[in-house]
């Protein structure tokens, strides 16, 4: 059995995620000096964490201080994988052919779960961070000399509160959602779809007279928060069965998706077809056939 057939955590019939094992940090003072031009990321369209520092990156306006590239959205027995020159999933910086390399070149023995995103030092050559919540700190809060942004998504003064809701909203949402497509027994996928569902609620709620998350500000909980929803009705839904409702059936929730998807830096972010491919293609243990769904059409929805 390969890793895409059946991720190494579902073992126990319980999904668990891979600790990030890079987890340097880009600082003033360190071997990773904040810098134009110096650093790259490496982010599937697709894959959810990797969305949060694409959006990152765009809303902060750092798109020529921090280049990217991205790996094509199927998945195959050897990992996330690029294509020829030319292709919309080159890899201009190292012109490899598997993110594998980068993992090889930091440990060759390296035999964990290659992810995006990947933030790469083209200066040393090597990962600096394959953690999206580290990466989205960084890009907030250490490349503000090179931008005419002074937006601020992680202040000082909401951090405890930002925090405290992302523990939640990752725990219960964003890698609720695969505990509960990854769940290998019915026991185990009804407790999860019923967290899920229970902190959907809560989280529907809590917005009921708000536009953001915490302090009625845009901030890194909020987009968090996300990239899960605008990938829940198209994907999750039916691919990892979280049907108990769709998201456009809550209202607050469905109006906090519409509202962050219409941001100018967010909507091109946004690749549909990237995010079904992926998925119905790359997880053959759920989808055997490897067939996308036509539906659901969401864009009209969103444009509602
Ligand atoms: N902790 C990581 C998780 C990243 C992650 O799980 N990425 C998935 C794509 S959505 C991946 O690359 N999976 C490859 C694999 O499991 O083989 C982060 O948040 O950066």
């Amino acid at each position: 059995m390969t890793h895409t057939q059946f991720p190494k955590e579902t073992f126990s019939g319980a999904f668990k995620r891979q600790k990030s094992i890079f987890q340097e940090q880009v600082e003033a003072g360190s071997q990773f000096e904040p810098e134009t031009g110096r650093y790259h990321l490496y982010l599937s369209y697709a894959c959810p964490w990797a969305h949060r520092t694409l959006i990152v990156r765009a809303i902060k306006n750092l798109e020529d201080v921090i280049s990217v590239s991205f790996v094509d959205p199927i998945r195959d027995e050897k990992g996330w994988r690029f294509s020829s020159e030319g292709s919309p999933y080159f890899d201009p910086v190292n012109g490899f052919n598997y993110l594998s390399e980068a993992y090889r070149i930091m440990d060759p023995n390296y035999n964990m779960r290659v992810t995006v995103p990947v933030l790469w030092d083209k200066y040393t050559k090597q990962i600096v961070n394959n953690e999206s919540s580290d990466i989205i700190v960084m890009l907030n809060d250490v490349f503000n000399d090179f931008t005419n942004s002074n937006l601020d998504l992680y202040p000082t003064a909401l951090k405890s509160e930002i925090d405290e809701v992302n523990d939640y909203i990752y725990t219960k949402i964003n890698n609720g959602v695969y505990k509960c497509g990854f769940a290998a027994d019915q026991s185990i996928y009804d407790r999860e779809v019923t967290h899920l569902f229970g902190a959907l609620d809560s989280i529907n709620d809590r917005l009921k007279e708000k536009t953001y998350l915490v302090n009625d500000t845009l901030t890194l909980a909020d987009i968090r928060l996300f990239v899960t929803l605008i990938r829940f009705d198209v994907v999750y839904y039916t691919h990892f069965k979280t049907s108990k409702k769709h998201i456009y059936e809550y209202e607050h929730l469905w109006r906090f998706t519409k509202n962050l998807y219409h941001m100018k830096k967010i909507k091109p972010t946004v690749k549909f077809d990237e995010i079904k491919n992926h998925y119905f293609k790359t997880h053959p243990h759920i989808n055997p056939s490897g067939i996308v769904p036509a539906g659901p059409y969401i864009i009209p929805l969103l444009n509602d």
